[in-house]
Parts: C-alpha cells; structure tokens; sequence
C-alpha cells in the first residue's frame, strides 16, 4: 500500500471513530466460503471492511477501541505460514498489518475472542452489526459471558450498536481519489459495451458475447466483474435478473447486455440493448426510443438539492406516455400513473446508488422524505421497457394507489400479508383486460448509465457508451477487435 492510500484509510478511520466515541467497535471482513471440497469460490472483501482497512485477506477483524490508552486500531489475521503460503499465497501477518496497514497492533486471529473479552469488559457500547450468520454467534457469547463482569462492577458491555449506518454514510459521498477509481471501472466497461455491439451477431451465443465483455474488462486491468453480467437476447430479456447467457441468439432479436467491471473496488454498472444483426426492426425500434427518451429526462431531472424521487418520477412519466401513445396501456397517461398500470412493463426502480458494491448502501430516505442530491453521490438511471413474450393480454385493475403505501404497509405486515392484501383489493376493483400488440411480444430494452452529482448539475460517468439508435447501428456495423 502507498503512502497516499494509507492517508485514505487513516482518514476514513478518523472519521468512524470520531463517530463512534466510546464504544468498541468489531467489523469482521468477509469469510472464504466453499465451493466444493477444498475449492473456495473467488475470495472478496467485505466492502464496509475494506473501506476502513484496505485490507483484503479472509480470516480477518477490524477492532476500533478509542478509548484505549495503546490499541485504539487493531486487527486480527491469518499469521504468516510459510507452508500455508505455498498453497494460499501470501500473507501480511501480525507484522504486516501494523507496518503496511497501520495497525496500533496486531494478532493472530485465534487470539480474537480472548482479546475482545479484555477490550470489552471496559466499554459500555459494542458497535457491532448483527446480521452476519458466521460471526453473530461469537459476539453474542461474548456479551453473554461479560455480564458477570457486569454484576462484578465493570462496565461491560450492555448496549449493541449498528455501525452500518455510520459507515454508510461515509461511503455514500465519493472523494476526488475514489472518483478515479469509479470513472476508471466506467471507462472500461464502456470499452467493453462497445466491443460487444461490435462482436455479437446471429449464431453466437450469449456466453460468447459474455467472453467478449469479460475480456475487455481483464484486459484493461478490472481484477473482477462488479455482479455477474447478464447477456439477454431475444425473450430472455424479459427475465430481469438473467445469468445463464446459454441461449444462441438468432437474426431479428434484440441483445440485453448489463455488465460493468470493478476497478480499485469501485463498481460500473451499465446497460445497453442493441439489435444482434445491427438493425432495429421498427417495433424494436419504437420501444427503445420510448426508453431512451425516458432516461434522458429521468438524467435531466437530476441536479444538486433535488429529491432522489425526481428520477423515477420523470422516468415513469415519459414511459408511460410512450406505453399509451403505443396503445399497450388501457387508460390515459395520468390515469394509467395514478394506478400505475406502467408496472406491468416497467417493474422496477429507476436505479440505485453506485459504489463499491454494484447495489450500493446508504439510505434513500431521511426521516421518511426522500434524500436531497448531493455533490459527490453517484448512482445509476435505468429505466426499461419488458413485453412478455408469452401474453396475448394484460390484465389492468381500476384503482389508484400510493406506493409509498405500499411501501409501507409491506414493511409493517411482510411482505406475505401485504401481497394478501393487495390482491384482495385487486379482486374488489374493476378490472380492464387490454390485448398487447403481437409486434412487441417478447421486445425487453433497458438503457442504464452511471452518473455523479456535481456542484453545478450532473457528470454522466458512462457517457460515450453508444446510446442514440444511429450510434449504436453505427457502433454494430464496425469489425469487432477480438476474433469470433
Ligand atoms: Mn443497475
């Protein structure tokens, strides 16, 4: 680690434990999991880790004791093991955690609990996110043996405290260093979305186009891809979160690519829907310029000091416009929004924040408003249009609803209950059942471009991904750089 990314990670620590006080805080990095017998999937830091350690090895704990008068910053690793390394590679040890990652001190791992019990029999507050299946149980033993402590005099222990919102926060913002890394995964991945509208055509394959995509990431030096990319052609598109990219893709349909890569652990997420033989047929067509239109007005919408919501709110207008206008919608544009009768072709959000992880953390509301774009916040815009390849009709109801209703009705009573109780309300209302022109059976487009929040309005990250139809038939017609 460099001098420079030190200072980063000594900053972000600064400002955790300014947060945190008193307490003790246990931030455990992510387990090595099993494939299969002794074969481990690909190891990948825990994001929340990461951004505190810069630490990437397995088998690790990150402990922030600030009151303590030596260890205020300790980790716990795997020791060095010159016949473990062989296997495993290499490892920074006790040594190398406090001489290249700025350790107060170090441990081996199987000293853990020990250590913790000395830490926390002084504090109050353990700062410890409760969810991690593998670690929960250690934790709770541990507070469940200090209350003798407790009963004995010593603070111990007697509050739980979620660091997750804390480090969320921190996250949410990027800095000037980290935006280079961000706009490195973006530049790359664009690279990559160009070679696949280059290399796709009748005959292939999903996975070979996947090929293609994966190895313009590598080969521009992303160490890994941000989620598993999804290469949907023809129907297959319609399946939102589609990853067997088996299908051997035929004349006439239309390729659904969302891949992006990670680059310095920060992720691109971008998605692009382009015609295999290089032409959009005139129902394709239609569609994809009613998605296009929306996700430039939802990018429009964004700026500093406007809500979150604005995003979605354009996105949705502009397709439901387009879905009327196409006659696949019953009503009105304003009707068919207050009963949001769009879902049935748009069914899910306009996007999401963007990260270190591709679904990124950081709360979209505060105190139940949604949050204020700020400077630095980076997210995705990606509406899209899916017409099910099989229905010959939809099926409207006549009722208006809120979402945030919904919403919050499905957080009160589960998700089960609040699906029983929606569809009794359906079964209530009136109902239109609407026929969907055969044209566009089958037709799924989604347009996904990563963008920052600058001072003065909105720097699209992605931008040079060919987007408008002549760009896009212009980019399919160029010989492809990697041989097919
Ligand atoms: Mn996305």
């Amino acid at each position: 680690m460099t001098s420079e990314e030190l200072a980063t990670f000594i900053e972000r620590r600064r400002r955790f434990v300014e947060a945190i006080g008193d307490g003790l805080a246990v931030v455990p990095a992510a387990p090595e999991t099993l494939r299969n017998n002794d074969v481990s999937h690909p190891f990948r830091q825990h994001s929340d880790f990461y951004f505190l350690t810069g630490f990437d090895e397995p088998d690790a704990v990150a402990v922030f004791n600030p009151a303590h008068a030596k260890e205020r910053y300790v980790l716990f690793v795997r020791p060095r093991d010159r016949e473990l390394e062989v296997w495993t590679g290499h490892r920074a040890g006790v040594e190398g955690a406090v001489a290249s990652y700025g350790a107060d001190a170090a441990y081996p791992i199987e000293q853990l609990d020990i250590k913790l019990r000395e830490y926390a029999i002084e504090r109050s507050t353990l700062v410890y996110r409760l969810g991690n299946a593998v670690f929960d149980p250690r934790v709770i033993r541990l507070v469940a043996d200090l209350r003798h402590a407790r009963a004995r005099g010593f603070p111990a222990p007697t509050r739980i405290e979620d660091p997750g919102p804390l480090v969320h926060e921190l996250r949410l913002r990027r800095s000037p260093a980290e935006l280079a890394r961000q706009r490195r995964a973006c530049q790359i991945s664009r690279d990559a979305h160009i070679e696949a509208m280059r290399y796709a055509r009748p005959g292939l394959h999903e996975y070979q186009v996947q090929a293609a995509v994966e190895f313009v990431f590598r080969s521009q030096g992303s160490p890994r891809d941000a989620y598993p990319s999804i290469i949907a052609s023809g129907p297959n598109a319609c399946i939102l979160h589609y990853v067997d990219n088996r299908r051997r893709m035929e004349d006439g349909d239309l390729l659904l690519i969302d891949a992006g890569c990670e680059y310095g652990y920060h992720a691109a997420d971008i998605t692009r829907t382009f015609p295999v033989n290089g032409r959009f047929s005139a129902p394709q067509r239609a569609i994809y310029e009613v998605v296009l239109e929306a996700q430039l007005a939802a990018i429009a919408a964004a700026k500093p000091g406007a809500r979150y919501e604005v995003v979605h709110d354009a996105a949705r207008r502009v397709l439901t416009e387009g879905l009327v206008e196409l006659k696949l919608l019953p009503r009105g544009v304003d009707e068919s929004l207050a009963m949001h009768h769009y879902r049935e072709f748009f069914m899910h959000g306009t996007g999401h924040w963007l990260g270190m992880d591709v679904h990124d953390v950081g709360d979209y509301r505060v105190m139940r408003q949604w949050r204020a774009l700020e400077p630095g916040m980076v997210f995705t815009v990606e509406p899209g249009l899916y017409i099910d390849p099989e229905r010959e009709s939809a099926t409207f109801h006549l009722r208006e609803y809120g979402e945030d209703e919904m919403w919050e009705r499905r957080l009160r009573l589960g998700v089960a209950a609040a699906r029983k109780l929606e569809d009794e309300e359906k079964a209530k209302a009136q109902s239109i059942t609407h026929p969907i022109p055969k044209e566009f059976r089958g037709i799924g487009v989604r347009i996904e471009d990563d963008v920052l929040v600058t001072p003065d309005g909105l720097d699209v990250l992605t931008a040079g991904t060919p987007k408008s139809i002549d760009d896009v038939e212009r980019t399919c017609a160029e010989a492809p750089r990697l041989p097919r």
